[in-house]
């Protein structure tokens, strides 16, 4: 089967944004693809952090995998510090890796330039070379990405190219090895649409484990009272009803009347409407309904209907992960046992790839 690797990172509250961005769409992945699914705290010390944070995020990260509907007798799930080649790997891929093609990275650019140089630790640059050796260890066909991942991926396609190229092949021959390539070259598996959730509070920021304001995004773990508050709150806009806007400038000329349904079928889609558009897809995802069906349905409401509509159908989506959670949490020994198991699995793929570096870039091997 082909392999798929992806992460998310222990840095805060999970939240419905990596839920249907990211963890959601893994629990069909892991019927199709061999999945290695796993924590990500190495490059959660990337920014500053909290130390005293840091573990138990780790834990309810797993926890929360788990209770979404990862399948360990499909899956495996770890903690990537758990596996040494991480981090052993990103050394020897470093010195491979040109300084320009960091220093390109936007995120690092953005970033930075918030922080300022000397706030920024050199951790935050190479991110990407970790990045890299977290998929080529596993020699994964696919790795899911979001927009803002899309340059890092390509980055790592680069770097295995580049490996492949300065170690690999004939090279790796003569000093023992199997030869060909050591790292497969891992394509992008594009997520389905309309998975980016923006803020509750500013519909042009995507919603953020980091950003200041709990109001901005509803945690997995929200009761349903923070729920309701955080959805009564939420940013909407002045335009009446959830209707197209054109609606109400609308003669009762034909033409207009095509017009009208053209902007109806566009309305998820309609850029003057950030806030609009990001309630409707976030309900739309989890009632499970098609976006013509929460047309049809919401076009009539006004925002108080359709709030109540939203913040009951978020509770009726999250209570049930939220009850397995807290089963998961509280019984440490099981959720211990399966991050050992998940490691161990990930370690003999990882160990061997590390083995097939060292080999190849001409390190004694013991
Ligand atoms: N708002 C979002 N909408 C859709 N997908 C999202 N993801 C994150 N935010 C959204 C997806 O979640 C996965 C894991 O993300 P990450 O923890 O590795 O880092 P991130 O993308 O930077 O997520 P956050 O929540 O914004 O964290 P911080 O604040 O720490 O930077 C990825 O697949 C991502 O696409």
């Amino acid at each position: 089967r082909k392999r798929i690797v992806s992460g998310v990172q222990p840095t805060g509250s999970i939240h419905l944004g990596n839920y249907l961005g990211a963890i959601k769409n893994w629990i069909s992945l892991q019927n199709t693809y061999e999945t290695l699914f796993f924590i990500v705290d190495l490059h959660a010390i990337t920014l500053p952090y909290d130390a005293q944070k840091l573990s138990k995020a780790t834990r309810d990260t797993a926890a929360i995998y788990l209770a979404c509907g990862i399948d360990t007798s499909k899956a495996s799930v770890f903690v990537q510090s758990h596996v040494r080649a991480h981090v052993e790997l990103m050394w020897l891929l470093s010195s491979a890796t040109p300084v320009g093609w960091l220093n390109r990275m936007i995120q690092f650019k953005e970033k930075s330039r918030k922080a300022g140089d000397e706030n920024v630790g050199v951790a935050l640059l190479t991110y990407p070379v970790l990045m890299a050796s977290d998929i080529l260890l596993y020699q994964c066909d696919f790795v899911p990405v979001g927009e803002d991942q899309k340059q890092h991926l390509e980055l790592t396609r680069e770097l295995a190219a580049r490996v492949n190229y300065l170690y690999g092949g004939r090279k790796w021959k003569k000093l023992g090895g199997r030869g060909g390539a050591i790292f497969k070259v891992p394509e992008p598996l594009i997520p389905p649409t309309g998975a980016r959730v923006m803020s509750l509070i500013d519909g042009h920021s995507k919603m953020s484990k980091s950003a200041p304001s709990d109001q901005s995004r509803i945690n997995l773990l929200d009761p349903k009272d923070a729920i309701a508050n955080k959805i009564k709150r939420c940013k909407t806009d002045s335009f009446p009803g959830l209707r197209p806007i054109f609606y109400y400038n609308l003669e009762a000329s034909a033409l207009l009347v095509i017009f009208y349904i053209v902007i109806l079928l566009l309305e998820f889609d309609n850029p003057e409407r950030p806030e609009c558009n990001n309630l409707l897809s976030i309900y739309q995802l989890v009632s499970g309904r098609t976006k013509e069906e929460v047309q049809h349905e919401c076009q009539e409401m006004n925002w108080g209907t359709f709030k109540s509509l939203l913040t009951d159908a978020l509770v009726d989506h999250l209570h049930p992960i939220q009850v397995r959670y807290e089963e998961i949490i509280s019984d440490s020994a099981y959720l211990d046992r399966i991050l050992a198991e998940g490691a161990a699995k990930a370690s003999d793929i990882a160990d061997a790839t590390l083995s097939n570096v060292y080999q190849a870039m001409g390190f004694l091997r013991r």
